[in-house]
């Protein structure tokens, strides 16, 4: 648990933190509706609910030293060093602890990657059958990442480079020697350090293979050297998979320029169809996108006596359309349930990934049709409208038609008031281009920026949301206090939600929240304190972002020189252990909150969080207080700024209870 209560905030129902707070949302005239108390009789549950009743957890579990490897097991370890010391075939913790970890990393990587392969897919699609309805949309990005890829584009037609890039970037993933290209990108000390320690990548699918075998029965048991895996696979997902994912959507969707949307459940319509796209890979909800603005279904959703079709997002999914269309979004991973509840959901359109297999039994009680997309991903009692580079279009009209129909078995609506509007769509080039405007198209001046203490230094502020604790608090409360402290800070995935919506992606943010220096160069440069890059597959811009920032020159020659940090305080998917791995083993000091299931093994959580900064420079550090996770974040890039000789004898703002009080005062009326 954090330090501050629940009660301090006034949110002791978890539910009610969303809005769900009866009927503040109704039109005015409206008879009001509280469906709220229908549901609760009804046995309508989410994920606080079930989250409730698997307390106590299991302490094996939560420690990560129990062992499910052999069929001698499973085994424990006591932690108090009481019992058994080793599993069945003489497994310590820290060999436990370490195979745990290591297949979460493989896990997280798995999931960012097959995605990437997807988009390669879609590219390719793209190139060769461009009635599949794909097409390139942004030709520069194409050129650059060609280049990159050692492509030839020069006197070459766009479909030829498109289909060669595709080719190239399919080849990644089942590479078996050598090094995927993508590490070229990062600063030569920092490839030189990864060669030194045999980290490299050599592809993508084999490094995930390897941790597999190297975590079954009787493979690795030394908890470094599985870690050295761990690192390898890790980087196979940030330089490989991921950045793969974001660049080839760049390609084909359009790289992100600053554009306004709106967030939280409020943006679901009262009198218009309600379509929601939940999951992650944007080659689904971009052509979702198209086929909402379908003439033909249009004017069908008029004839159902609909006002329009309005398409909104959950997830990284609705992170993707924002940042391309400014579509709205309805919420991060923990609103999904929350979306249904509010009757005015027509559809719920879900693809892979943090789809929560409840959803179900739970649109049983209300109209909404569930639609699984996904050959990998079908949960049963859902409508399978399977969904394929191929019949993309044809499908995701079929999906929107599907709704619209559904319009007239509306019941009552109850649609939470809260909404709020932000600016997003910083892609390294956006930030580029902002801070640096056309001519000077660089990171020379977000350096200088740093260099002169206007900025303190730069954080990801990355990951989920978990049940666990209340519901974004710990996002917000990390990003106000970073802010406050001239720390610019960049964020992705559901933390990137849970900051928007409480108003801190808005340029007048900065005024309200940032310290001086921060507050000046927003003013100047007309952008928020805080950064949306996009979803989780996004962080791949920030590591690139980063070695921009080291290739300017000033803030010395590795990632790890720079003044920046990372975190996840509210973690909950494999998929944010891989980007802790990546991120910690390209340099960056990262924090996670709601622990780490390594903690029964010290002499592993050492390596993670000591024995790595000596190898990697970067490390771990596990701290579920937001309050103090900050203070990690920025007494780290104050050591960072004293080693580059910059630290001009700035000292950190300490946040006491006061201060705290009077930055919540000034939070908008949601
Ligand atoms: Ni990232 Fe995106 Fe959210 Fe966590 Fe899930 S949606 S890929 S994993 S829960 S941030
Ligand atoms: Fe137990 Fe070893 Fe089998 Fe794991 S691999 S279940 S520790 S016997």
């Amino acid at each position: 648990m954090t330090g501050q209560s629940v009660d301090e905030y006034g949110s002791g129902n978890q539910v009610d933190i969303e809005g769900r707070q009866g009927t503040q949302g109704d039109m005015p005239g409206e008879k009001p509706v509280n469906i709220t108390a229908q549901f609760r009789q009804a046995g309508v549950e989410t994920v606080w609910d079930r989250s409730e009743l698997q307390t106590p957890r299991c302490g094996f579990g939560e420690l990560g030293v129990c062992c499910r490897n052999c069929n001698m097991g499973p085994c424990r370890i006591d932690p108090f060093g009481e019992g058994a010391q080793r599993g069945v075939c003489g497994a310590t913790a820290e060999i436990i602890v370490a195979r745990n970890f290591g297949r979460m990393i493989a896990a997280g990587a798995a999931a960012h990657s097959d995605h990437g392969r997807d988009v390669a897919h879609a590219l390719m699609q793209a190139a060769r059958h461009p009635e599949s309805g794909y097409a390139v949309k942004d030709a520069g990005k194409l050129r650059k990442v060609a280049k990159t890829l050692g492509v030839a584009f020069e006197n070459r037609t766009t479909a030829d480079v498109a289909a060669d890039v595709a080719q190239a970037a399919l080849a990644i993933f089942g590479q078996q020697e050598g090094e995927i290209p993508l590490v070229r990108l990062a600063p030569e000390t920092r490839q030189a350090q990864w060669r030194r320690l045999n980290i490299v990548p050599r592809g993508i699918d084999r490094e995930v293979v390897e941790m597999m075998h190297r975590t079954t029965m009787g493979v690795d048991h030394d908890h470094r050297n599985i870690m050295l895996q761990g690192s390898r696979v890790a980087l196979s997902d940030g330089w490989g998979g991921s950045m793969i994912a974001t660049e080839l959507q760049d390609i084909l969707f359009g790289t992100p320029s600053p554009v306004r949307g709106r967030v939280n459940l409020g943006v679901l319509s009262r009198d218009e169809v309600n379509v929601v796209v939940h999951g992650h890979e944007p080659a689904l909800s971009e052509m979702l996108v198209v086929a909402a603005r379908d003439g033909e279904l249009l004017a069908l959703a008029k004839e159902k006596g609909a006002k329009g079709i309005n398409l909104v997002g959950i997830c990284c999914t609705a992170n993707e359309i924002l940042l391309r269309h400014g579509l709205p979004i309805a919420g991060n991973v923990l609103q999904q349930e929350l979306a249904v509840i509010t009757g005015a959901v027509e559809a719920m359109v879900v693809d892979v990934q943090c789809i929560m297999p409840s959803l179900p039994e739970l649109c049983k009680c209300f109209h909404t049709r569930l639609m699984t997309t996904s050959s990998k991903g079908r949960i049963e009692g859902a409508f399978h409208h399977e969904f394929s580079e191929e019949n993309a279009y044809q499908t995701a009209r079929e999906i929107v038609q599907d709704a619209v129909m559904n319009f007239p078995n509306r019941g009552a609506v109850d649609i939470p008031g809260e909404s709020m509007d932000l600016v997003a769509g910083f892609s390294h080039e956006a930030i580029t281009y902002m801070l640096g405007g056309t001519f000077r198209g660089s990171y020379h001046p977000l350096n200088d920026n740093i260099i002169s203490g206007r900025i303190r230094g730069v954080a990801g502020v990355v990951g989920c949301c978990n049940p666990k604790v209340p519901h974004d608090r710990s996002h917000v409360d990390l990003v106000k206090e970073l802010i406050a402290n001239d720390v610019l800070v960049v964020q992705t995935g559901c933390s990137a939600i849970a900051c928007a919506k409480a108003g801190l992606m808005v340029p007048e943010s900065a005024e309200r929240y940032a310290g001086k220096g921060l507050a000046e160069v927003c003013r100047t440069v007309g952008m928020p304190p805080v950064l949306h890059s996009g979803s989780c597959v996004d962080n791949s811009r920030i590591l690139i972002a980063l070695s921009e920032m080291v290739k300017a020159g000033g803030l010395g020659n590795d990632i790890s020189d720079l003044p920046v940090a990372g975190a996840a305080p509210e973690w909950m998917s494999e998929k944010a252990v891989a980007i802790g791995q990546y991120f910690v083993a390209s340099g960056v000091f990262t924090v996670f909150g709601v622990g780490l299931p390594v903690m029964g093994s010290e002499l592993f959580l050492r390596h993670l969080c000591v024995e790595h900064e000596s190898m990697l420079g970067g490390k771990w550090a596990v701290e579920p207080d937001a309050h103090r996770m900050a203070g990690l974040m920025i007494d780290h890039i104050n050591k960072k700024r004293k080693a580059l000789g910059i630290d001009q004898g700035r000292e950190r703002v300490l946040f006491d209870m006061e201060m705290r009080r009077e930055l919540a005062a000034k939070e908008p009326a949601a």
